[in-house]
């Protein structure tokens, strides 16, 4: 296959058919790509050269219907959702669009004729990490869904030139190194260079005689989209990813300064520009470069509201009414990362299209909503006003007006509340903190001056919960303490601006309306929705995991519950017959194998796949507790060391711990995590005594396309974040559907799935939610007794059986208040007991194969609620008012 391709398949003729739905046409067409659209040198057709040819096919099936979708939604004119997010963590492309189109076993076979296997030429395509994490998977688990349902819908985000790093582990641990999914080009992109907006950053504010603002100077780049079509499955709807790339307007190079010789000043007016969308910025937790972090955040919102009044204008024609706008387009805020299109909504409809503040706000709010993801304090978005000031000066005047009208309209409904209570509430709500209160506002108070000031002092986190009224004057002691800067806060503001506000899984949405805007619920109690997540089962069972989506389509008789996920509950009735019971335990063992020959080829290590596969992949964060785990498999191996080779084989179920995740580059603890794994692992699997008993395997550079092998092959999954802090998960929905049993606490999602499968067919253990506050507080008072096993595990380390790299600070934040310690706030050494105890439990049931595999039947048949199908009709039932739209 790797002679010129004018040799390869000779008899294949190259008439293109832009339609090619049969194999021969379908090989035709890769033939015609690969002379007609080269990116090689035509001497060979290499894998490489297979999968971009192929790509093209692909692509001009997919134009086809996304011309059809976008002349159909615009002949119509119907509502349609804007779903706006920083990330879309799309994964490859190729076999889920030929999986949408059904062409799978065709182009299997036309590929065939060149001596290519489908599966070998789909892992060529670069998996493009235009996200973090979960937030960003789930967005792009909404599109599928989106297009499958036939929804009127777009998504928009940017284009990335440098997605999240690979993740390379040496012998230091983690090594960051950049990717560049661009750099064969990208077949799945439609760049439109006829759709454009300018995009302002600094400059002025200027009134004229009327009162009328108008935002000038400054400096211009420009946004230019890049359409990525989204196939649904089994429909002709295919809608589009509007990505957003920045540029400069040809006219504004600098060709004087250029010919002058001064090369680098002609390109800086570009290279800034284009800098913008250069790289991903990373979540959870950095703090740099927040200029140009604002900057991406503002070219998102900017761009795409630009866009969405040029196609409301467009199809309303000349007749349009701007109190139509709302009931034409619905804005979804994924995160607060996309709230500045609030202020941006609001400024054009003002100052571009002279609407009165009190229409403009109305529409604004009937449009935009919000979701949030996270509970984490620190996790909340709050921008500096100062730079906010200095980068959007006119967003910054309207987001002042909309913080001031909002405490006037709390002053109006809290007439009579006591005059201090209500200052303080009034100050924990508003959308700017530490800002004084706006002219209009202040009279109403008549606190002295210095009590005023201890209400807006920063929060010592630690006292706040304490502060009574009469205890504001002894917080204000330190007058000399550095004057806290002004913040926006974006979560409030999305909160009044937006018509809902959404968690994402049943507890989450209870503490957010119970905890974090409790205020605000009070007021406005029908805000406030739960939406739990959920998971594509095209790309997440279907496609990922042929073997048993085989077994699934021949009990249940027909494909369909690939579109209708309830009739997976109909395995229930087959969970005794020992025929399905062997076919589902083989598709589990060929996975399994596929997976052990995955991580022969990246980490060397052999594994066995009789052994049970525990595995626990996301973002390492101490929340998600990745320490407990590791923690645990250490105690397992001390207790194994313990006994003799006789006695371990007949106590423990051999057992492969797979760990597989990304730390954010400079969260130090989060690395000295992966660096811990890994030394676990080196250890372990270099102890002759081991064998297959134990293995501890880090897998590296996690991604949708490592998890697409990772999660079919697992038997056991881990979600043991501390309860209340993870907001739903939605690994634990695709393990679920993938006939994996889980281990968690009852937190996010994982109360749901528990509620679904049966208690019985997952291992619950840990704290509960409402119980971690006052073990927080044990915990800190010095009160908690760690168990003897778990000061064993980390003595274990200290001995340093793994290796003399310095834990300190590591097993010191598991500690009280002294030294490195943090008061082990996410209470791993209390869940420890109980996390050890339920293992034991794990292994008996292993031990019983046929119990298990009923398990994980189990687990299938109870996931229907947890497609992402599910979810999005809700959203666009109950949020945006949407109606689905088939393309005849
Ligand atoms: C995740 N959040 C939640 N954030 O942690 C997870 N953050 O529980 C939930 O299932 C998922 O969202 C979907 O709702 C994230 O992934 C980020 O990645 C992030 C990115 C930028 C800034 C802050």
């Amino acid at each position: 296959a790797s002679e010129p391709l004018s040799r390869a398949a000779s008899e294949i003729p190259v008439t293109p058919k832009v339609i090619a739905e049969d194999v021969l046409d379908i090989a035709s067409s890769i033939k015609y790509h690969a002379e007609y659209t080269p990116m090689f040198s035509p001497l060979k057709f290499e894998l490489k050269q297979a999968y971009v040819a192929t790509a093209q096919t692909v692509r001009d099936a997919l134009i086809q219907r996304w011309n059809a979708t976008y002349e159909h939604f615009q002949k119509s004119n119907p509502k349609q959702v804007y779903y706006l997010s920083m990330e879309f963590l799309q994964g490859r492309a190729l076999l889920n669009a030929i999986g949408n189109l059904q062409l799978g076993d065709a182009y299997a076979e036309a590929l065939q004729k060149f001596g290519y296997d489908l599966e070998a030429v789909a892992v060529q395509e670069p998996d493009p990490a235009l996200g973090n994490g979960g937030l960003g998977r789930l967005a792009s688990c909404f599109l599928d869904s989106l297009a499958t349902l036939n929804y009127p819908a777009w998504g928009y985000g940017l284009r990335y030139k440098y997605g999240l790093f690979h993740q390379v582990i040496t012998e230091e641990g983690q090594q960051e190194v950049a990717e560049n999914w661009l750099e064969l080009g990208n077949p799945w992109e439609i760049p439109r260079h006829d759709v454009s907006y300018p995009i302002k950053f600094f400059g002025e504010v200027i009134e004229n005689e009327s009162g009328k603002k108008k935002w000038v100077g400054g400096e211009d780049v420009q946004a230019v989209a890049y359409d990525v079509p989204i196939p649904g499955y089994k429909t002709k709807n295919t809608i589009s990813l509007r990505l957003w790339s920045t540029t400069v307007p040809a006219q504004d190079f600098d060709l004087v300064s250029f010919n002058a010789g001064e090369h680098y000043k002609a390109a800086k007016a570009l290279a800034n520009a284009e800098m913008i969308c250069d790289v991903l910025y990373p979540g959870d937790g950095s703090s740099e470069g927040k200029l140009l972090r604002l900057k991406q955040q503002y070219t998102l919102c900017s761009a795409s509201i630009q866009d969405m009044i040029t196609h409301f204008k467009l199809r309303a024609g000349n007749r349009f009414s701007w109190s139509d706008f709302s009931s034409k387009v619905a804005i979804q805020m994924n995160d607060t990362h996309p709230t500045l299109c609030v202020p941006e909504l609001l400024r054009i409809l003002i100052d571009v299209e002279g609407l009165s503040w009190e229409e403009a706000w109305r529409i604004t709010q009937g449009t935009v909503a919000y979701t949030n993801h996270t509970v984490l304090p620190e996790a909340l978005e709050k921008w500096p006003l100062d730079l906010m000031l200095k980068l959007l000066p006119r967003h910054v005047e309207i987001i002042k007006k909309i913080d001031e009208k909002f405490i006037q309209g709390l002053l109006l409904v809290n007439e009579s509340s006591d005059k201090i209570e209500l200052r303080k509430k009034i100050e924990s709500m508003r959308v700017l903190e530490n800002v004084e209160l706006p002219d209009s506002v202040k009279d109403v108070f008549t606190v002295k001056v210095k009590e005023v000031k201890a209400i807006t002092k920063p929060k010592p986190a630690s006292k706040l919960d304490s502060v009574e009224g009469d205890d504001l004057g002894k917080i204000e002691k330190g007058k000399d303490a550095i004057k806290p800067p002004a913040v926006v806060r974006m979560a409030n503001l999305c909160v009044i601006a937006g018509h809902k506000v959404n968690g994402v899984a049943a507890i989450h949405s209870e503490i957010v309306k119970e905890e974090v805007f409790n205020d605000f619920y009070k007021i406005w109690p029908e805000k406030f929705q739960n939406k739990t997540n959920g998971v594509t089962p095209r790309r997440w069972i279907r496609f990922c995991n042929p073997q048993l989506s085989k077994v699934i389509t021949k009990w249940l008789g027909s494909d369909d519950w690939v579109l209708n996920t309830e009739k997976l509950a109909g395995l229930r009735k087959y969970v005794d017959n020992k025929e399905l019971q062997k076919e589902w335990a083989h598709a589990k063992r060929l996975n399994k194998a596929k997976l052990a020959t995955y991580i022969k080829e990246k980490t060397g290590v052999v594994i066995s796949p009789d052994a049970l596969f525990d595995t626990q992949v996301k973002r390492i964060h101490e929340y998600k507790r990745q320490l407990l785990n590791i923690l645990g498999v250490i105690y397992r191996y001390k207790k194994m060391k313990e006994l003799t080779a006789e006695e371990r084989r007949a106590k423990y179920v051999p057992r492969v711990c797979l760990f597989g995740g990304k730390a954010f580059s400079t969260y130090v603890q989060a690395k000295r995590i992966v660096k811990l794994i890994t030394d676990v692992g080196a250890t372990i699997n270099d102890d002759p005594e081991m064998r297959d008993l134990l293995k501890v395997v880090f897998v590296p550079d996690y991604n949708v396309s490592v998890a697409e092998v990772l999660i079919p092959a697992s038997e056991l999954s881990q979600h043991i974040s501390t309860a209340g802090m993870e907001a739903s998960g939605t690994s634990n929905m695709k393990f679920a559907m993938n006939g994996c049993i889980l281990v968690g606490t009852l937190d996010g999602a994982n109360v749901e799935i528990r509620e679904e499968v049966g208690e019985e067919n997952f291992f619950l253990f840990g704290a509960f939610a409402h119980e971690i506050a006052d073990l927080r507080k044990e915990r800190t008072e010095g009160k908690f007794k760690p168990d003897p096993r778990f000061e064993e595990a980390k003595d274990f380390i200290r001995s340093g059986a793994f290796g003399n790299f310095d834990y300190g600070p590591l097993l010191g934040s598991l500690e009280g208040n002294e030294g490195f310690g943090r008061g082990d706030y996410f209470l791993v050494g209390k869940d420890f007991p109980s996390y050890i105890e339920i293992q034991d439990k794990i292994d008996e049931a292993y031990r019983n194969q046929e119990r298990w595999t009923k398990m994980s039947i189990l687990n299938t048949a109870g996931s229907p609620k947890f497609s992402s199908d599910r979810t999005i009709h809700e959203y666009a039932h109950d949020i945006w008012g949407i109606k689905p739209l088939p393309v005849p």
